[in-house]
């Protein structure tokens, strides 16, 4: 029935095991630079509650890409044996290392999530998010194999392909962010296959994007499968973190491996029961890049009551948005000052630029107009064709992504009063 016996924790294991782990956790980061620093020698021992948490100081993205790449470890480099890094943004991305005790407790992590929703040794597991440096490709990969399954590591997009791995291997769950699911669900229909007759499909892992209910419903039908909301990010491992149960009513946080605050973005309280805030985490199991008290900067709120299904680590609703301007685009994270920061290293291109996000049916795109100089704005249509592409390539080598990039004239664009309104999303919520 569990995977893990941490799930039928009461509460006051529950919080038995944080304040133990709270504490190792306290004494393991003082051993990195940063937190030597920003502890300022705090004592485990002081640590005698899980509200004790609140005497730590907060962690924020900014930290960790000012003491890039090494800053926060507290083993050797030779102890190291997974790096995933996220983001760049202007200046750093953040980098996140793995030992392998950390891999292996986020294998099972990952594990546990799956199992909750029914999957066993012998389900035939295709995981199609990307691979490489998104934590959703081996994450989820490497949690699929601990509990048993039979794991296809298709990676995302090749739609063809994924249909053939799936029929010829009779594959019954999936990863995939989604936008993509939605996606995915129009071209089998396109492509005159009934998920229900011609597929062993059952059951998908969605996350890594904010997404409706409504978009899951829809992915459901049209899969014929049930779809499970699954949330992480990399500073706290990747995927893993909360995931729903069988009963499809909010996210349970997996509170003996984190520790999780909902705060006022503002005032940095916590917020009062059930109330929207910031989701703040401290992961208590990783043991070479221990993170305390990180601002995730995604707004969410608890659910109350309990869960049917039994388990009393809580639940958290649908990530509601964010508090910062990062973007999501096919799951990936891309902050506008990363595109500034490429634009602006162009001589051609002139002061404005503007980001378009839009959805072509269910999949992202974005739109970047750009400014570019008098001088440069020749009428050579090749010669604009080949800016036009520079431009392209070094965003793509930058966000991960191709945005479709066109050229203005100097001055068009709309200027702003005050703070620029760089970003204009026109994706129809799905
Ligand atoms: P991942 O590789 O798991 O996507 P990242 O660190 O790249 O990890 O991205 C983490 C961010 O992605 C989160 O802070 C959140 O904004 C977003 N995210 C992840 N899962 C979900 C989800 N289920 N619903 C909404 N947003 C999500
Ligand atoms: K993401
Ligand atoms: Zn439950």
């Amino acid at each position: 029935m569990y995977f893990d016996k941490a799930e039928t924790y009461s509460r006051e294991e529950i919080e038995r095991i944080q304040v133990v782990r709270l504490r190792n956790v306290v004494e393991r980061a003082a051993r990195s630079r940063f937190y030597a620093e920003s502890l300022g020698g705090i004592d485990p021992a002081d640590i005698r509650s899980v509200d004790d948490i609140r005497r730590l100081p907060l962690t924020t993205k900014n930290d960790l890409r000012a003491s890039y790449p090494d800053g926060l470890l507290t083993v050797p480099h030779d102890q190291f044996v997974r790096l995933h890094v996220s983001s760049g943004t202007t200046g750093n991305p953040t980098a996140v290392y793995y030992t392998q005790n950390d891999l292996n407790s986020w294998a099972d992590l990952m594990a546990r999530c799956m199992h909750m929703i029914g999957i066993r040794p012998g389900d035939v597991f295709q995981n199609m998010s990307g691979y490489g440096l998104f934590t959703g490709g081996l994450g989820i990969h490497y949690g699929a194999e601990r509990l048993g399954c039979l794991t296809i590591p298709s990676g995302a997009g090749n739609t063809a392909r994924q249909i053939k791995l799936m029929k010829d291997f009779r594959t019954t769950a999936i990863h995939i962010i989604p936008s993509y699911a939605l996606y995915f669900a129009e071209a089998l229909t396109k492509s005159g296959i009934d998920p229900r007759r011609d597929l062993a499909l059952r059951v998908a892992l969605v996350g890594a994007e904010p997404h409706t209910e409504e978009s899951r419903r829809k992915i459901e039908d049209a899969l014929g499968i049930k779809a499970y909301n699954s949330y992480g990010l990399s500073e706290m491992n990747g995927p893993g973190v909360a995931f729903e149960c069988l009963e499809q009513k909010g996210m349970h946080v997996w509170e003996d491996a984190y520790l999780i605050e909902i705060l006022d973005p503002e005032t940095l309280e916590p917020v009062k029961e059930g109330e929207i805030g910031e989701i703040v985490m401290t992961s208590l199991l990783r043991e070479g890049m221990p993170i305390i008290r990180y601002r995730t900067r995604d707004l969410c709120r608890f659910l109350p009551g309990e869960c049917p299904c039994g388990r009393k680590h809580r639940r958290i609703d649908r990530i509601l948005g964010r508090a910062d301007d990062m973007m999501i685009l096919k799951g990936v994270n891309i902050y506008p000052m990363q595109i500034e920061q490429v634009l602006m290293a162009m001589p051609e291109v002139g002061q404005n630029y503007l980001i378009e996000l839009d959805n072509d049916g269910h999949i992202d795109l974005m739109r970047v107009k750009v400014e570019i100089k008098e001088e440069f704005f020749i009428e050579d249509m090749r010669a604009l064709n080949a800016l036009r592409e520079r431009i392209q390539t070094a965003l793509r080598y930058e966000i991960l992504l191709t945005p479709k990039v066109e050229l203005v004239e100097a001055n068009t664009l709309p200027k702003s009063e005050g703070k620029a309104k760089r970003v204009i999303d026109l994706r129809k919520q799905f």
